[in-house]
């Protein structure tokens, strides 16, 4: 049995320059991995608490130092000696030790940081990748990936209102075919945006990030880079959208601040997505489509789309068992968004995966907008198999090692590697059908 030897924690920096957190856990026969916790920017309300120090001289108040030493303490001091290959007991005992239904008291970045990073230490003890150790032998699906191309909303400093323009190669007919489609349709909307005189800076996550004059905009712009760069539109690539909509809900409506300054009730939200779906038949899913306060606006929501399209649940269901158990049964989405630092332990977030699969959600694994270089999450989706991820667009370093991580484990699969482009799509268009 390999036993928790140490735990240590660093304040390292994510990839919007903020602290966060690396936690390297050293097992008693000397192997030892590292993991590195990321950190969003639209949160959940009810996402365990990112404990921050509130240090303004250091970081404008967002060091993570008493996390680290929570780590480097109280944590190490309590799971020392534990088997490293007991996930749920590891777990179970930082959710007790932490004592808080939210993580608030040692923080979910301490906590995730153990987690993940005895996972891996674990991995690394069998010689097994991550995938195969969390997934097992039959572990062989890639996801579609969803490309975060075009960013708006709170990751960027433009005036379209939704936060993410997403494209996914779900007709590739293997994984690094469809990173490369993905990629060319990048370079494309390059060209695109350029001659029309955009910008072709980026956003947080890697997308462009030019100052359009509509929400619809970027959609036509995508539209026209997927024909441009040789593939065919709701065929060979889907669109996907994250409006991230609780940004936008203010008393009770959703107000389009950034671009034409409008006024929507909850059910004039619905009917904007209903005329968006039949202009743009290419849109695949959206998240958080309503705001996560917006209970009902998210039943309504469902019962008029949810047989049409993924009805993802990110804010609101935030990875956490309980919560998305009850949003299943009050008939809300139809898919979820899986964030492993909303929930803050390994354990949970697989608990979360079941649920989708037990109840024909879908799952979708996903990234943070402040990212590290840490690949847990391309590991976590194909051990996870529900054929789905979403991190980032194909630039910038922290979004690639994801994508790259999925080249590798596709090469290292060889022939028994799947890819779920067509198994996505088939579900969901029967769904469409159905
Ligand atoms: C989201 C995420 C990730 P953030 O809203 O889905 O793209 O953003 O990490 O800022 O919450
Ligand atoms: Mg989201």
């Amino acid at each position: 049995m390999s036993e928790i030897a140490k735990l240590e924690a660093l304040e390292i920096l994510d990839s919007r320059g903020n602290p966060t957190l690396a936690v390297t856990a050293t097992l008693s026969n000397g192997v030892k991995a590292t993991a590195k916790v990321p950190s969003g920017a639209s949160t959940g309300k009810r996402e365990a608490v990112e404990l921050r120090d509130g240090d303004k001289a250091r970081y404008g108040g967002k060091g993570v130092l008493n996390a680290r030493d929570h780590v480097n303490g109280e944590i190490q001091k309590a799971v020392h000696g534990f088997d490293a290959n007991n996930q749920k007991v590891l777990d179970k005992k930082l959710c007790e030790l932490d004592g808080t239904p939210n993580k608030a008291r040692l923080g979910a970045n301490a906590i995730l940081g153990v987690s993940l990073a005895v996972a891996r230490a674990s991995a690394a003890d069998h010689e097994l990748p991550l995938y195969a150790s969390l997934g097992g032998e039959s572990a062989n699906l890639i996801p579609a990936p969803w490309f975060n191309v075009l960013n708006g909303g709170s990751h960027a400093d433009s005036n379209v209102d939704f936060q993410e323009f997403m494209i996914s190669p779900v007709g590739a007919p293997r994984y690094s075919e469809g990173l490369r489609a993905a990629a060319e349709t990048f370079h494309a909307l390059k060209t695109v945006l350029h001659k029309k005189g955009y910008n072709t800076g980026v956003g947080d996550e890697g997308g462009f990030a030019p100052q359009l004059t509509s929400n619809e905009e970027p959609i036509e712009l995508i539209l026209e880079a997927i024909q441009k760069a040789g593939y065919k539109p709701g065929k060979d690539i889907v669109l996907v959208l994250d409006p991230a909509t609780s940004e936008l809900f203010e008393d009770g409506a959703y107000v389009f601040e950034k671009s034409d300054k409008s006024r929507k009730s909850p059910e004039q939200m619905v009917d904007f997505w209903k005329g968006l779906l039949d202009r743009y038949p290419e849109i695949w899913a959206i998240e958080d489509g309503v705001a996560e306060d917006d209970h009902a606006g998210w039943q309504h929501l469902t019962k008029t789309l949810g047989g049409r399209i993924q009805l993802i649940g990110d804010d609101n269901f935030v990875t956490n068992p309980t919560i998305f158990r009850q949003g299943i049964k009050d008939g809300i989405a139809n898919a979820i968004l899986i964030k492993l630092n909303q929930i803050g332990t390994l354990t949970e977030t697989l608990e979360c995966i079941q649920i989708a699969r037990e109840n024909g959600y879908g799952a979708v694994i996903s990234h943070r907008s402040g990212e590290t270089d840490d690949t847990s999450i391309a590991d976590l989706a194909v051990a996870a198999g529900m054929g789905q991820i979403k991190t980032g667009s194909t630039s910038r370093g922290e979004r690639i090692a994801k994508y790259n991580r999925f080249l590798e484990i596709e090469h290292e699969l060889g022939a028994k590697a799947r890819y779920a482009g067509a198994i996505v799509y088939e579900r969901w268009h029967k769904t469409v059908k159905a």
